[in-house]
């Protein structure tokens, strides 16, 4: 009898140790410890022994039992984290991989906020070219020939009298030539200068305005570049005019606001003047108007521009326009 429990027990270890997955080890627990399993029978059959022989039979086949039941148990747990481990195992109470969206580029998103304040004001979206004549960058705006801006350190020739475009104007002179007045538009768009520093790239985003008909003032300027600050920013951001020149507007006035940083009172940004410089604008210049054919005495008309970068720093707190073009998936994330 204890002969045939220890073979049966050799036996069994054996059909454990290979159990491939909990089914085949569930099999090997029934063959052997089930209600009709082979040591079940065996201590049932033990009251049919001689009565000399039943307790050392018993004993052999229920420390047998607790063998088997400890092999089984342990095997049942190495199978277990064998599948955890194995590509098949699904746990379905792992949150969900999450898709990655994308967004917009924090200068593209400025741009379309600027772009949607203007429309909600009646502007109108004008494109141009990229690469445009010297006629249309330089000359129709009333930049004379040897302007330092004309440079060829300054701006980009891709012939003699063809350049990258140094501003968005270009678009304004030729949508006037277009059209009659009244006009009133805004022009987006990328523009290009041979620079490159902490706060210039060669390349960088323009949105200008231009509003032109019978008895535009300086007070319609100041009136519309008001109500587009209030709206970007927010409406305790005040405005500054400061006199100063362009080639194509006269008078002529440099925008600033009240620092969105320190609010005034001075910090780095601001460089302690409480003032940041945002937008250029002015009373579009007769010559430009001449240019283009409209009748100087019956129409006047106010431009603006501005640099997008530069709004977006200040929106974002951003302190190297550099970030904008490095790609670098850490700091656009952010946006
Ligand atoms: C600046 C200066 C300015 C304009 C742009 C303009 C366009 C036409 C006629 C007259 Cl077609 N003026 N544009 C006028 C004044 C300033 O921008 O500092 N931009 C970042």
């Amino acid at each position: 009898m204890e002969n045939t429990l220890e073979k049966i027990c050799a036996e069994a270890l054996k059909e454990i140790e290979i159990a491939k997955n909990s089914e085949s080890l569930k099999a090997v627990s029934v063959k052997y410890l089930g209600r009709k399993g082979i040591i079940t029978q065996l201590l049932r059959s033990i009251s049919s022994l001689p009565l000399k022989e039943r307790p050392k039979a018993g004993e052999k086949a229920n420390e047998i039992k607790r063998i088997l039941e400890k092999a089984i148990k342990d095997a049942s747990h190495r199978l277990e984290s064998v599948a955890i481990e194995s590509d098949d195992f699904i746990d379905v109470s792992l949150p969900g991989r999450s898709a990655c969206p994308g967004s917009l580029h924090p200068v593209t998103q400025i741009m379309r906020q600027i772009c949607d304040i203007f429309t909600r004001m009646g502007f109108d979206i004008a494109e141009g070219p990229e690469v445009e004549s010297d006629y249309y960058n330089f000359e129709a705006l009333n930049i004379p020939k040897y302007h330092p801006a004309r440079d060829m350190q300054d701006t980009f020739y891709v012939s003699d009298n063809v350049v990258l475009r140094t501003h968005t104007s270009p678009i304004q002179v030729r949508v006037m030539e277009k059209c009659k007045p009244p006009v009133k538009i805004i022009a987006p768009g990328k523009v290009y200068r041979s620079d490159s520093d902490i706060t210039h790239t060669p390349m960088f985003h323009q949105v200008e305005g231009l509003m032109v008909g019978e008895n535009i003032s300086f007070g319609d300027l100041k009136g519309i570049l008001t109500n587009f600050v209030h709206l970007l920013f927010d409406d305790k951001t005040s405005l500054r005019f400061r006199p100063s020149f362009f080639p194509f507007t006269e008078p002529s006035a440099e925008v600033d606001i009240l620092c969105v940083m320190c609010r005034g009172k001075g910090c780095r940004i601001c460089s302690h003047t409480g003032w940041l410089e945002v937008l250029g604008s002015g009373m579009v210049h007769p010559a430009v108007f001449e240019n283009v054919g409209y009748d100087t005495s019956q129409i006047t008309g106010f431009a603006f521009g501005m640099g997008v970068e530069r709004i977006t720093m200040l929106k974002f707190g951003i302190d190297d326009i550099r970030k904008f073009f490095e790609n670098d998936y850490r700091f656009l994330r952010q946006f």
